[in-house]
Formats: C-alpha cells, structure tokens, sequence
C-alpha cells in the first residue's frame, strides 16, 4: 500500500497506508449532506461540533459495511465469542481512531483540509468516553481493540452511564469534580439496539412450588421490581481488516407496559417505584479506582448489566444451537475483575430456571464457561457484600449463590479434613459477607493474574489456598496496550519515523518488529531525530500546558513525569516530598549542579479520598511556591496538568522522558502506563513493581532507573512489623525538615493545618499504620536514582540511545500479545476473515 504524507495543524507529517476504496469526492459530498440533514447548516455556518457530528456519521457509514460484513461472517462460520464483561470501558475518543484503522486518516484530512478544517481540532470536539476510572478500564478498551484487530469475535459489555467519570477542576489548588455530560451532543458512532431489549429482576422474593410431573420444586420469583435494560452498541473497529467487534453497553428503562389509570394506589406506588429504579441505575460510574465501597446501587448496576448480558448471549445461541450443554464450544465470560461475578449465579439460574435443567449439569456448563481476571492484591479493593443486603436486592441469586457455597464446603471438607482455616479462607459465604472473589474462583476455569509478579504473589500468598487446591486453574496473563491508540495515534512523528527506520509499517499489527530500532541505537544521526522528534512532541505539550494551566514549562528541561489515578499506593506523595527535597537543597546551593527539570502530575483522586486530594493540593501548593521563588530561576518547575484523561493522555506520554512508576513494591498488580511511557521513549524509573519488572527484564537494567525495596521486603515488615518511619525522622535531617515543612506553612501561606493529615500520616495516622507505603524508608534510594536521571540526561548521545532502546524493547507490551495468549490459554477462539 502506498504512503501518503500529511501536513498536521502542529507542522508535523503523518504517514500511514492509503485506504482502500476510499472516494475522496464521495465522502466531501456526504459531510455537506449530514450538516444539512442533521443541522440544517452549511459549512459557513455550521460550528466545529456540529461538523465533527456530519463528519462522525459520514465515519460510521463507512464503519457500518464492514460491521454487516463482520456479522454475516461470524454467523457463516458459527464462530465462539468471549463476552468480555467489564464495569468499566475507558475508550477515550473514537473518530481519530476509527479512521486509523479504518486506513484513511490522512484522506479524511486531506478532504476536510480542502474543506478548509483541520481534523486536529474537529478530533478535539469529540468528548471522551470516559466509562472508566483507569487502569482496568483501559484495559478493556485496549483489549477489544486488539480483538478486533485480531480478527477475534468479542462482545465487549458493560454499562452506559450517563455521567462517566468526572471531570476534574482545579480551584484553588483543590479538586473540585464537575459532572461528566458526555452524551450532551449525542454519541454519533453508537447504535441503539431496542430490539434486543432485556428484562432485569430487583428484589421481591422467592416461592417454591412443587412440580408433581417433573418430581422437583420449582423456584418462582415474584413481588419483584423491575427494568428494561436496552443495548447501545459502539462499534469497536479492527486495524485494516474489516472486522467491527460491539462493545455493548445497557442503558435502564421504566418499564411501562400498563395503564396507570386502570392500577388500585398500590400499583401506582409500585410503578413509580420501578421508574425510580430504571432512573438512577445507570446514572454514574463510582469513581473509586482499587477501591471497594459497598453502596447498594453498585451491585444493582452489577447485577443490571450482567443479568442482560448473559440473557442476550444465551438467545443469541440458541438462534442457531439446541443443545445448550455446549454452550462452552460457543460462549467464554471473562470477568473482569469481581465486579461481573455475578454472571455465576445468573448463568446457574437461568440454567435451572428457566431451562429446568439439574444441578449439576448447570454447573458444569457454567464452569466452563466463566473465567476471571483478578487486577489487584489490595485488601480495600476486595468486594464482600453484606449478606442481608445481597439477600434482599437478589434473592433467587443468593439462594444459588447459598447452594454453590455449601456444596465447594463439602469439596474443602473432603479434601481437608478438619482443617477450618481452609474453610475460612476459602468459604464463599463468610461472617455475613458474600466473597466475590472466591465465587470467581470457585466457578471460574481461569483465574488469572495481569503481570507475572502479581500473578506470582496471588499464587504464594494471596490466594495460596485456593492455588493449593486448584493449581491448573491458575495462569499469567501480563497486560498491554493498543500501539495503534498510543504511538500511531498520539504520536504521529515517531510513528512515521519508525516505519522510515526499520523499512515497513507492519509494527502497527507486529509490534515487536519494533525491535529493529536497536540497530540505531548508537548512530548519532538516528539519536538526534529521536530526540528532536521528543522535542517536538514537548513543545506540543508545552502548548497544551499554556492554552490550560497558563504556565510556561521550558521544552529543553527534563519532562519528568507521574500520571495515573492519586492513590496512596502509587505514591505522588513521594515525588512531591522529593521535589521539596530538591527545592532545599536548591536554596542552600543556588549554584548545584541540576540539569533543568519540569515535574508533570497529572491524577483524579476518587471523590471521598481525603488523604489523596490533600495530596493534589500539596502538589499544587509546592507548585506554587517553587515557581515563584526567583532562587530556583525556572529549574524546578511543577505542573499539576487538570483533568488527566486518554485524549490528554495521549499526548503526554508523547512528550515525556522519565516515566515514574514508583508504586510500594508489591502494591501495583501490573500497571499499564508504564508501558505506554515506554513505547514513546520514556525513560523508567520505578520501583521492581508489577509489569517495571518486565519492562526492566526487555530493556536491560542499564536502561532504567531501579530503585527502592522489593515486594518481599515489603510483605515481610507487613508480615512481621518492624518498621518505624518515626525512627527515621528522627535520624535524617532532610526528611525531618521536610516533613516539618508540611507543618510550618511553608507551603500554606502560613497555615499549619492545612497538611497535618499528611505529615500525621508518617508519624501518628489518625487510622492504618505510620507510613502505610514505606515512602521514608525508600526516600533516600529514590533521591539517589533520581539523581542518577539528571546526570544521565546530561550525557545527550547516552539519554538517546536509553530512550531509543526502551521502544525498541517495548514490543512484549502490546496488547495483541495479551490477547493472543488469553485466546490461546482461556478463550480458544477462532480468527475469523472478513470480507467486504
Ligand atoms: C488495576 C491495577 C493496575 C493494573 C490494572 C489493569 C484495579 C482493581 N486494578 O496495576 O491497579 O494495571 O488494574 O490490570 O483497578
């Protein structure tokens, strides 16, 4: 295929394959025609919105061929599906990268460009689908994608929310959390499928009644509310092979199929009350990342769109199959995370209810088909719902959820005979709670960890049990990202520059051809187009940063940079307290030897989080002062960049050249930002914390900057005590005038409360232990290696090659890998060809 070159808003050339059959004419014409039809307007009049809208839907027709053409041949080869069931979907915007692979982003801007547009700003009209918190979600995004470029059917499910994640504000230095509008315009790429509408069952209770000719009882809900859940798909677009996967999200409706006035008052109570709860259910994602919060209407959301979707996917096979035992041929439920376990008991309900089928041949058609990914060891993060509450909500549910529970205690008590510790650790149904992890591994063939040494840590410890008893079930899959979205996406110059050096695009669907870069690691030439290309890319979020925060950041310093969720476990805490370090030391010794470096943060703390938005006002707080001392001259600058989110995302990562992952050693089950940094060039330094472990393991140690405890140290002071982070305030003299600092309002105009919390946080928490995250006792390694970065980039040929040899190492890290593996080891699916 030829290349073609582009001219971009920024000055910089694009270079991707020509689409096929793409008429240029065509699809000028049909944008002219959408802004009529949809708006009523002509290009002179019509606003950037509206065009971006006739442009998406002009995007869409060309989506929707391939996407009939996916279906027909799905159905033609009667192909098996992974429903890849998910709270959470952070798919960022859709129309830059539908047209990459679709394959004619650059035609598409060459048409609008001869319209007079630039497609760069018709992108930026575009909200983000912000159906996620972070990692996890993200993940799930990357993972469909790479289904569909892998010719893999999958139907993403999950819930559309009417807000998605909030957007962040900053005010005064704090949080303040905006509602997310994101469907205010409309979301033109999605597709409202009535048709498939579901029915989903609330509360009530159930009756048992005897069935004297099949010689059983028979369960039979009743005094229930309940919804309509009505699917919206967004079309999920494979690289440059015709293949449209679904990400099928539920929206709740009233249901409304009787006559008001014809119902006693009784009734009318009782569909009110079912307009309520269609109302608020799909209302809004909870912003909790790595965190549990309990609320009722979480598990109805859970229930809501795990109940329709395995409806749907068991009508969708019985269209063409009768035999239901070999639903597993057919149908694989990843769960993502606990929050979709309830696809367990739903299956065995549906099985047993409404199939009438036994129990046991429910169970072996379930547990073949559920299989569950667990993201995190962190104890907060554990879901376990109150009994009387899960009892209340779904009571059919929990009787299975009781069955399943009584007859895996038979199994443990079996195997270990009088041993309760097993019982303890392992029961579903524990002290009033419903363990939904246990239910996941219980039923599930698969329980897997998301990087090798999370997976390790579930195996020894976490979940040692469990492995004990059921090793095979138990396997690694480490995560990854979609280059597609975040080197051929949000970094045009290095992308096309790729492509020139290694002599072929086929990176996009072969990432670890990226490896031939490492043949120019040490040309002089190669090293100064890589880091010119960086300096571009810096300047672009130079840019960015003046147009939103109004701060100059100098593009020569150092882009140092931390953005993730605010997260106590992560650490912002650490670099901000070093960045303090560095402001004293700065102004005892105005003449140190310290290459210019700009500190970027960029986070959402979840909305009831104290400790982590205290943390977002102390960043800022320091921004503050430091930027406006004149003894630090600009050489320290900190910038708090305000709603981090994909779209930005993309361009930061872009232009960074240290990545900091420095999560307490054990805490991060793998992290998927790193690997994003990675790929654009970024230099890491972390800690030997989930997938770092890896990424150090491909680029070499002398490529990264390592530093800190190891998780065995850290479980075992956790195991065993031991640690006294007041012994070590007291024994350092820089930590100790740090951590006064937070109190003497230095950073406060003279407020010593504003950071109490965080300087008790160290010495005497109000609740947990002093220094929970061990950012004492790994302060001095960090300022150590951090100090190691700033010599090192003082050496340009050696930074280059460093950063040079990271994306050259970084092919492991796509996300095609991960889903080749789980297609190999969990979901043994087909590839399937399209033809248009
Ligand atoms: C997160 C982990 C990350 C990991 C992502 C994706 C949760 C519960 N877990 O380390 O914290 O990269 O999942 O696997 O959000």
């Amino acid at each position: 295929m030829e290349g073609i070159l582009l001219e971009t808003n920024t000055g910089t050339v694009v270079k991707t394959p020509a689409a096929i059959g793409f008429d240029k004419e065509v699809f000028k014409k049909n944008v002219l025609d959408n802004l009529k039809v949809l708006f009523r307007k002509t290009l002179d009049t019509a606003s950037q919105q509206e065009i971006f809208q006739a442009v998406a839907f002009e995007v869409k027709d060309l989506i929707v061929d391939r996407w009939l053409a996916t279906q027909k041949a799905f159905k033609e080869q009667d192909a098996k599906y992974v429903y890849y069931l998910s709270m959470e979907f952070l798919m960022g915007r859709a129309l830059g990268n539908n047209l990459i692979n679709l394959c004619c982003y650059e035609d598409v801007a060459n048409v609008l460009e001869e319209l007079g547009l630039d497609i760069n700003v018709l992108e930026d009209q575009e909200p983000d689908a912000a159906l996620g918190n972070g990692g996890l979600g993200r993940l799930a995004a990357c993972f469909i994608e790479s289904l569909s470029t892998l010719n893999y059917p999958v139907y993403g499910c999950g819930i559309r929310y009417k807000y998605g994640m909030f957007k962040q504000e900053i005010h005064d230095g704090y949080q303040v959390e905006v509602p997310d509008n994101w469907l205010e315009n409309g979301n033109p790429f999605e597709i409202k499928r009535p048709e498939y509408t579901q029915t989903v069952k609330f509360g009530g209770y159930v009756r048992i009644e005897w069935d004297a000719q099949r010689q059983r009882n028979r369960f039979i809900h009743d005094g229930y509310q309940a919804v309509h859940a009505v699917p919206y798909d967004i079309p999920v677009v494979g690289y440059n092979n015709n293949v449209v996967n679904a990400l099928r999200i539920w929206d709740a409706q009233p249901i409304q199929e009787f006559n008001l006035a014809s119902f006693d008052k009784g009734d009318y109570l009782h569909a009110v009350e079912q307009e309520n709860l269609a109302k608020n259910i799909v209302d809004v994602l909870y912003p909790n990342d790595n965190h549990y919060s309990g609320k009722e209407l979480r598990l109805k959301q859970q229930y809501f769109f795990v109940s329709a979707s395995v409806q749907q996917a068991i009508k969708k096979y019985k269209e063409c199959h009768s035999d239901l035992h070999k639903l597993p041929e057919k149908v694989c439920f990843q769960l993502n995370d606990t929050h979709p376990t309830v696809t367990v008991p739903e299956l065995m309900r549906i099985l047993l209810d409404e199939e009438g089928m036994e129990w046991d041949e429910a169970w072996e058609i379930t547990t073949k088909c559920c299989a569950y990914t667990n993201h995190t060891i962190m104890a907060e993060a554990l879901e376990k719902w109150p009994v009387d509450l899960f009892m209340r909500l779904l009571p059919r549910i929990y009787q299975i959820v009781q069955e399943i529970n009584r007859r895996f205690l038979i199994e443990v008590e079996e195997r270990y005979p009088n041993q309760y510790n097993k019982i303890r650790s392992m029961a579903i149904l524990y002290e009033g709670q419903v363990r939904m992890a246990n239910m996941a591994i219980v039923a599930g063939f698969s329980v897997n960890g998301v990087a090798r040494l999370h997976t390790e840590i579930l195996k020894k410890r976490e979940l040692r049990d469990f492995y004990e008893m059921m090793p095979e079930k138990f396997n690694n899959k480490t995560n990854g990202i979609t280059q597609r979205r975040f080197l051929l996406h949000g970094n045009p110059l290095l992308a096309s520059w790729v492509t020139e050096k290694i002599g072929t695009d086929a990176w996009i669907t072969d990432l670890p051809l990226i490896r031939g870069l490492e043949a120019y690691a040490d040309d002089p030439k190669a090293q100064q187009e890589f880091m010119e290309i960086k300096y571009q890319n810096k300047l672009r979020l130079a840019k960015y940063i003046k147009e939103h925060n109004h701060i100059d950041v100098d593009p020569h310093s150092i882009f140092d940079v931390q953005v993730k969720r605010l997260h106590e476990y992560k650490r912002q805490l650490l670099n901000i307290l070093h960045v303090i370090y560095l402001y004293n030391q700065m102004k005892a010794n105005p003449e140190m030897d310290f290459y210019p470096t700009t500190f970027i943060f960029g986070a959402k703390a979840a909305a009831g989080y104290r400790r982590a938005k205290e943390t977002i006002k102390l960043i800022n707080s320091v921004a503050d002062v430091v930027d406006n001392d004149p003894d630090i001259r600009g050489r320290i600058k900190v910038v708090f960049i305000e709603n981090y989110r994909v779209s930005n995302a993309e361009i930061i990562f872009a232009a960074s050249d240290v990545s900091e992952q420095i999560s307490t050693a054990s805490k991060e089950a793998s992290g998927t930002g790193n690997m994003k940094f990675m790929l654009n060039g970024a230099v890491t330094l972390g800690t030997m914390d989930g997938a770092n472990v890896e990424i150090v393991e491909e680029v070499g140690e002398e490529n990264a900057f390592i530093f800190g405890m190891s998780s065995e140290e850290v479980m075992a002071y956790e195991a065993n005590g031991g640690y006294h982070p007041e012994g070590i305030y007291r024994n350092d003299p820089d930590i100790h005038r740090i951590l006064d600092q937070l109190v003497d309002g230095t950073f406060s105009h003279g407020d010593r409360e504003m950071f109490r919390e965080i300087y008790n946080s160290f010495l005497a928490p109000s609740y947990g232990r002093a220094d929970q995250y061990f950012i004492l006792k790994d302060f001095r390694s960090y300022a150590e290696a951090r100090e190691r970065v700033n010599k090192a980039y003082q050496d340009k040929a050696r930074w280059a090659k460093m950063a040079m040899l990271n994306t050259a190492n970084s092919g492991k890290f796509t996300s095609d890998r991960t889903i080749e593996e789980y297609v190999r080891d969990i979901w043994h699916l087909k590839k399937i060809a399209v033809e248009l």
